[in-house]
């Protein structure tokens, strides 16, 4: 039989690297998108050691007639859009790039699988952000969305354009609506990373100590490597359909940095409140955690908790690590950075 062809846009980025892993052992031909840049980002690629098995072409989401060439010549069976402008503060600095990569830059790839390769079936990535402070208390394929930050309000605009695409012109294309999923590949900006990172340096004495912004905003963290195989799942269903795809537990930033810290070797006690709260090792009376103003964003998301019991039903998939075991799985990845 002949071997499927991807694309996978954002192949730089921590799921674009997981996902060509995956799609690689189910015999694809795997081609990244990578857009333009001076020193090249594929270190995650050779992190896996797949960098010699993927064809990278150059793709940007701001450039009309770079993704038409590459959707009309490529003849792909798939295409994964993972690129985005994905860190959520950044997003507030940025508003009008943001919603140009992140909204039209997936009506770009529509019109050109529109028009050139119609049988080509697509994968959106949207976000647990779409939910933004939704009141319900579990959120899946059927609760409301709304968003609180201009990062949220340009992945809503592409959902709705992925879903219009499919009744209006008999598209194959679908979204999974991910939570936060992260591994040790994941980039340095975002929170458990940070953490992970900071903490390590703090142990090995490079950093007095981590400093964080909201600890009480709660999120569904689930593994990266697990949650790629939700994506390939969803494009080889009968009918294109969304799903959720979530860890189904929920912790607060708080708690992230208590089980990190357990995992290092501190025993923190926090003191204090607001801007002033702080967490002490319990053994050196060391000040390990701080809170700086800088990181609090101008609005935030409190609480998200998925329900993927569709995704379990029709896609037979569940999440295999939990987040004791994503932690260890990151922190031991940086421990090995100072050995
Ligand atoms: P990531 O590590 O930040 O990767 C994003 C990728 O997009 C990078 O390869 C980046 O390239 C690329 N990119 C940025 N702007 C671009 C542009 N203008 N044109 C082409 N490529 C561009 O993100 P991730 O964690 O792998 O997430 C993958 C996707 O899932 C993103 O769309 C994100 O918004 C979405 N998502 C993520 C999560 C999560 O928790 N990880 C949850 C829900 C949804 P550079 O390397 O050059 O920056
Ligand atoms: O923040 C709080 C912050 O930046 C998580 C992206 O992958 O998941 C991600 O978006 C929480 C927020 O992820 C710091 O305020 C406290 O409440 O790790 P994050 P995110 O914003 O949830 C969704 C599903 C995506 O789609 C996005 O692409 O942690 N927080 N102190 C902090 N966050 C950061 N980054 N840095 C801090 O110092």
């Amino acid at each position: 039989m002949k071997n499927k062809k991807a694309l996978i846009t954002g192949i730089s980025g921590q799921d674009g690297a997981y996902l060509a892993k995956f799609l690689l052992s189910k015999n694809y031909i795997v081609i990244g998108g990578e857009r333009q840049n001076a020193s090249g980002s594929t270190w995650r690629l050779k992190e896996l050691g797949i960098e010699n098995k993927v064809k990278v072409v150059p793709f940007e989401l701001l450039e009309e007639n770079n993704i038409v060439d590459v959707i009309r010549l490529g003849k792909f069976d798939e295409i994964y859009n993972l690129a985005a402008q994905s860190f959520v503060g950044n997003s507030y600095s940025s508003p009008i790039f943001t919603s140009n990569v992140n909204a039209l830059g997936v009506t770009r790839i529509l019109e050109a699988i529109r028009h050139f390769s119609k049988k080509t079936r697509f994968y959106q990535a949207s976000t647990s952000e779409m939910y933004g402070n939704s009141k319900s208390n579990r959120q899946n394929e059927i609760t409301s969305f709304e968003p609180v930050s201009p990062y949220a309000i340009s992945k809503l605009y592409a959902h709705w354009m992925v879903n219009m695409y499919r009744d209006a012109y008999n598209i194959f294309c679908c979204s999974g609506i991910l939570f936060n999923h992260e591994s040790p590949l994941r980039g340095g900006e975002f929170v458990t990373k940070k953490i992970i990172r900071d903490l390590a340096r703090v142990k090995y004495k490079y950093l007095s100590n981590l400093s964080l912004g909201n600890i009480y905003s709660k999120r569904d963290w689930g593994y990266s490597e697990d949650y790629v195989e939700a994506m390939w799942k969803m494009l080889q269903q009968k009918k294109a359909r969304d799903f959720v795809i979530s860890s189904g537990k929920t912790y607060t930033v708080k708690d992230f940095v208590n089980k990190a810290s357990k995992y290092y070797g501190f025993d923190l006690i926090w003191e204090g409140t607001g801007l002033s709260e702080k967490a002490l090792d319990k053994k050196t009376k060391k000040v390990i955690v701080r809170i700086d103003k800088k990181y609090f964003r101008p609005t935030e998301v409190n609480y998200l908790y998925g329900n993927s019991s569709k995704a379990k039903k029709n896609l037979q998939w569940s999440p295999k690590t939990n987040i004791d075991q994503l932690i260890k799985k990151m922190c031991d990845h940086e421990i090995k950075k100072y050995k």
